[in-house]
């Protein structure tokens, strides 16, 4: 079982063992004697097995399984003492266990409440509030009940709600702001000295486009969803104007997985001011970067990204031989794209694909009908990938995989979530059961370049509430603060940094930094033992624990955030800072 199954299993556990005491303990106020038996002999197995899952994931080196332990387990080992020896004396009437089963139901829902709303880092203030309560829930079941409330029980309520408030709870700290900090980029210009300059103009506005035949409010740029392919030569200026026809929440451009300099980012509020309508911005950088890239806009990104503001770029080295197909692939209310395109390729001939994912999830790839190397991800070209027969790939949000394949002369197909949207003729191939590639092992490894680093940071992902707005709102958190509460990283020119980022939620997290490619060192602590993986988009599951690390060799302020967008607009967004 992987750490993310475990932590699922032990979240489904908790929740049944909770309604098992809660149900047992109304059943017994009833006076439903083998219903509230039955129940209770229901919740007693949950808690045992939670007990089991806990101590998994202690072993598969879960790191808050001692958080589970400290603020769960004597919960739940409360409420089995004090309901447990007062069944087995088997009472006349078993309406007067109602409350110690009642009991042990709030501290089970209550553990579950810290763990699902609170998230990380649980503190004692946090841990205090628990108690107080489902100490104060106790307290009223008592009077509901017609029973007098102990008055031991009401004062441990009052001296744990007090000892929560005293120690600030947790929940009001507030961490270091990002304010204050002088935006002056020393940027790499893309200074001229002859370099062919690749001029495009990107128009921004509200379209209706086709989707496989049906019409779709979209936000295209030129009115066309996905927007042109930008292309260029290595070594060529790219410049491109970009204009807002009418698009009131603001555009701009930003060049996922393209290390430009910071002041063409394209991230408004950190970079430039979006682009409002009637206004333009013209972004200028240097391609020296070969690979498959793409651009979408970062303003209001979640929204802006999901109706069609988004393109293809593709950098190559000269000449280009062989066939050369770009397959963005987009969920455009709904309709996959893009529409299936079927082209004969000629035997012999050499082939690239290359994939994006421009979705906010990851999408399973598989290419049928022929050997092939995924020959560079996320730009970046791998060392000696060897060939694949029927293999799937999963790339994460954000994400490309270049696959290389020489035509044979029998067609091939490319399928994406088991839908085709690339062949070479007629294919009919069954690819859901194939396994998947972990580019972790895959190609022949090299030494890593760094033996120490100058800075580590830790990033814990993760689910909260966040109390910190006028309104309060179930966040997604990094280190228990959502943005734009989240301190910023801040390096220095020149440095090596390891971020560690672990996944304390239930659902995938596609990381993306800007401005940067990132080494993998370890996933799982395991190391990387394939080609160097070089990436901008990596996909961090439920219970995965990633360690990254990058030279910090691009000055300025860098958006470091989720690429799931919703996430990353819910709170799952903060920044790398240049001293
Ligand atoms: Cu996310």
């Amino acid at each position: 079982m992987t750490t993310g199954s475990l932590l699922a299993a032990d979240l489904v556990i908790a929740v049944l063992a909770a309604a098992g005491w809660l149900g047992g303990g109304a059943a017994s106020a009833a006076r439903r004697r083998p219903l509230a038996l039955g129940l209770v002999a229901f919740a007693l197995l949950a808690t045992l097995a939670r007990a089991i899952t806990i101590i998994a994931l202690a072993r598969a080196g879960w790191w808050f399984a001692a958080e589970k332990v400290l603020i769960a387990a004597p919960l739940s080992l409360a409420a089995v003492a004090v309901a447990g020896p007062r069944l087995l004396r088997a009472p006349g009437d078993i309406r007067s266990v109602a409350v110690p089963l009642l009991f042990a139901g709030y501290a089970a829902s209550g553990g579950l409440l810290v763990t699902v709303l609170h998230g990380y880092p649980a503190s004692a203030g946090v841990g205090l509030l628990a108690v107080a309560g489902v100490l104060a829930a106790t307290t009223v079941t008592w009077r509901v009940l017609g029973a007098r409330p102990s008055p031991t029980v009401s004062r441990a309520a009052l001296a744990a709600a007090v000892a929560a408030l005293v120690t600030g709870t947790g929940l009001a700290v507030t961490p270091d702001a990002v304010t204050g900090v002088a935006h002056d980029h020393g940027y790499r210009d893309a200074r001229t000295a002859g370099e062919p300059t690749r001029r495009f103009t990107l128009t921004a506005g509200t379209a209706t486009v086709d989707v496989s035949g049906r019409d779709v409010a979209a936000w295209a740029f030129n009115g066309q969803v996905p927007g042109p392919e930008l292309t260029a030569t290595v070594g060529d200026v790219l410049e491109v104007t970009l204009r807002n026809r009418n698009i009131a929440r603001g555009v701009t451009l930003h060049w996922h997985g393209y290390d430009v300099p910071n002041s063409q980012d394209g991230v408004p509020g950190v970079t430039q001011a979006a682009v409002l309508p009637g206004q333009e911005f013209v972004y200028r950088f240097r391609a020296d970067q070969v690979g498959t890239y793409w651009y979408h806009t970062h303003a209001a990104s979640d929204v802006g990204v999901r109706k069609g503001l988004y393109g293809a770029l593709v950098v190559r080295p000269a000449p280009v031989t062989g066939v050369d197909v770009t397959v963005p692939v987009h969920t455009l209310a709904g309709l996959p794209l893009p529409a299936p395109r079927v082209e004969p390729v000629e035997a012999g001939v050499r082939v690239r694909l290359r994939l994006i994912n421009t979705d906010s999830t990851t999408h399973r790839y598989a290419l049928a009908g022929t050997p092939f190397r995924v020959a560079a991800i996320d730009g970046s070209d791998l060392r000696n990938p060897t060939p694949l027969v029927a293999t799937a790939v999963l790339i994460p949000a954000g994400g490309r995989y270049d696959l290389v394949f020489t035509a044979p002369a029998t067609p091939v197909a490319l399928s994406v979530d088991g839908r085709e949207v690339y062949a070479t003729g007629p294919v009919s191939a069954a690819t859901g059961a194939w396994p998947v590639l972990d580019p972790l092992t895959y190609g022949v490894a090299s030494p890593v370049p760094w033996a120490r680093f100058d800075r580590e940071f830790t990033l814990v992902l993760d689910r909260g509430l966040d109390l910190r707005g006028l309104l309060p709102r179930y966040a997604h958190t990094v280190n228990g603060a959502a943005d734009p509460d989240i301190p910023p990283q801040v390096v220095r020119l020149g440095d090596i940094v390891k971020f560690t980022i672990v996944n304390r939620s239930q659902v995938v997290h596609p990381w993306h930094l800007h401005g940067h490619h990132v080494l993998v060192l370890t996933r799982n602590g395991r190391p990387a033992t394939g080609s160097l993986l070089w990436l901008d988009s990596f996909d961090v599951r439920p219970g995965e624990v990633w360690e990254v690390a990058f030279r910090a060799d691009n000055p300025g302020m860098w958006a470091n955030h989720c690429h799931n967008l919703a996430h990353a607009d819910a709170g799952m967004t903060l920044h790398l800072l240049y001293s």
